[in-house]
């Protein structure tokens, strides 16, 4: 037995047909952003705005997935995934984000699934993942409300051209972010600074959520909300107050509408602005029965209603203006515990809090954990990426979720982020989070440790694969 199986003979054993995946998004892998007809995106356009990301790094060719998307395919056929989330990018099938589609771009993702397909890999297709067509920001973006009928058109038409290669659809990634950071605090693409807009866009995020649920007759569809453990610093009624007001943006505003089809009228109050813009209907479209729902985890935000601390866990190195609107005097403080290269706290405990209070808290349905992963500083030597940290942040938070599981939560899946490093988003790729090295000049793909880890676990959780549990 090699040591890298010593080590991974970890006893980490899930459930018959659990998916063991990774993830990626189109904006931040593929390249090729003006290839075969794909239009422009507010991330083309944030990216080539001075000072907006990191050393001025764009992703006109990323890793240069769209054309290596074979090679790809064959790296995760050899770690042996089960499944793989990738977006589509909205600009590379509708360039004007309603009217013409661009066939060339839909053909790329029946290619794509194909290969997947061929090597055994169930395809899990995210609709929007943050690249919104710059035609629809010049009419105002999502907080004008039709974006949100647009995308329910575009939705209908992937999932008819790809139904008979996808199972599994999810309609928007991390309407936080894209509402709050896109919005607020502007640190994200279009970076608009401007706090009832963002309102105003998480709203019609939930109701393009919905609006698609109802487009497609999808055979599984869910959404994907990005879920944080919240902790107050102290039990003072100000940093309670702190950790109510951030667990109701962060979570149960998108939680409770989809799940429940309501808004906490708590969040509601805090924001103390027009709410005119939520139709009658709105609620009951987004609220729409799904078949399962996709958490993206990272960390534990720990809070105070005092000030003096950061504005907030910053998602781009550049400084912006607070995403937490209405609440924009909150605190985020260390809570002690070791952090990625991203400055994020390392809490695996976190993982489990969150899943076992969906399952107890909302309506039941499958979970999965569609991502979970960390940054750290890797290096390259020899051939090898020996990311220890990395391991163990993985090997943490998969006993995490089988804590889940063993407590009743229905977990089905896992999917690592990310397959590759890849456009970190505002910090340009400054920050690595694959399992997968990519030198970005060669474009050369090396495993890391952390990859052959997770591929021996997927390994042991064969059907008849022997093991030491
Ligand atoms: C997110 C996005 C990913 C990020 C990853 C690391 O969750 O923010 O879905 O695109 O790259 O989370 O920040």
């Amino acid at each position: 037995m090699t040591t890298q199986e010593e080590q991974t003979r970890t006893g980490l054993r899930f459930p018959a047909g659990f998916a063991f995946g990774s993830a990626t998004s189109a904006y931040q892998i593929e390249g090729a952003v003006a290839d075969d007809g794909r239009g422009t995106s507010i991330w083309d356009t944030f990216t080539k705005t001075p000072g907006r990301v990191l050393n001025g790094d764009n992703a006109d060719v990323a890793i240069d997935h769209y054309h290596r998307y074979r090679e790809d395919v064959a790296v995760m056929a050899e770690l042996g995934l089960s499944a793989y989330r990738f977006s589509v990018s909205w600009p590379r099938v509708q360039p004007d984000g309603s009217g013409k589609i661009n066939h060339k771009g839909l053909d790329f993702y029946k290619r794509l699934t194909d290969e997947l397909l061929r090597h055994g890999i169930d395809p899990w297709l995210t609709l929007y993942h943050w690249d919104l067509p710059q035609p629809l920001e010049d009419r105002g973006g999502w907080p004008n409300r039709d974006t949100a009928y647009c995308f329910a058109d575009y939705a209908a038409t992937v999932h008819e051209a790809l139904k008979d290669h996808v199972h599994t659809f999810s309609t928007v990634n991390e309407p936080w972010c894209a509402a709050f950071l896109g919005y607020a605090s502007g640190e994200h693409a279009p970076g608009r600074r401007e706090p009832e807009n963002a309102i105003r866009g998480a709203h019609h995020l939930n109701l393009a959520h919905g609006l698609a649920v109802q487009a497609m007759d999808a055979r599984r569809v869910g959404g994907c909300v990005n879920l944080y453990a919240v902790t107050p610093e102290t039990d003072s009624e100000a940093d309670l107050d702190a950790a109510r007001r951030i667990d109701g943006l962060q979570n149960r505003f998108f939680l409770d509408a989809l799940m429940t089809g309501r808004y906490p009228q708590d969040v509601l109050d805090d924001l103390r602005m027009d709410l005119g813009f939520i139709k009658d209907g709105d609620l009951a479209t987004i609220g729409a029965p799904i078949d399962l729902l996709l958490v993206n985890y990272y960390s534990r935000f720990t809070v105070s209603g005092a000030p003096g601390g950061r504005a907030s866990a910053a998602a781009a190195p550049t400084e912006s203006a607070s995403p937490w609107v209405g609440s924009e005097h909150v605190s985020f403080v260390n809570g002690g515990r070791p952090v990625t290269s991203m400055g994020w706290e390392i809490d695996q405990g976190g993982l489990v809090e969150v899943l076992e209070r969906v399952a107890r808290d909302y309506p039941p349905i499958p979970l999965v954990v569609s991502e979970n992963g960390a940054a750290f500083e890797d290096v390259l030597e020899h051939g090898r990426v020996h990311d220890a940290e990395r391991v163990a942040y993985f090997e943490a938070h998969l006993r995490a979720c089988r804590e889940a599981i063993e407590a009743g939560v229905p977990l089905e899946g896992y999917f690592a982020w990310s397959l590759m490093d890849n456009f970190e988003w505002a910090w340009g790729y400054g920050k690595r989070f694959g399992l997968v090295h990519v030198d970005f000049e060669s474009q050369r793909r090396v495993l890391k440790d952390s990859a052959i880890w997770y591929s021996e676990i997927i390994r042991q959780n064969r059907p008849h694969e022997p093991t030491d549990s």
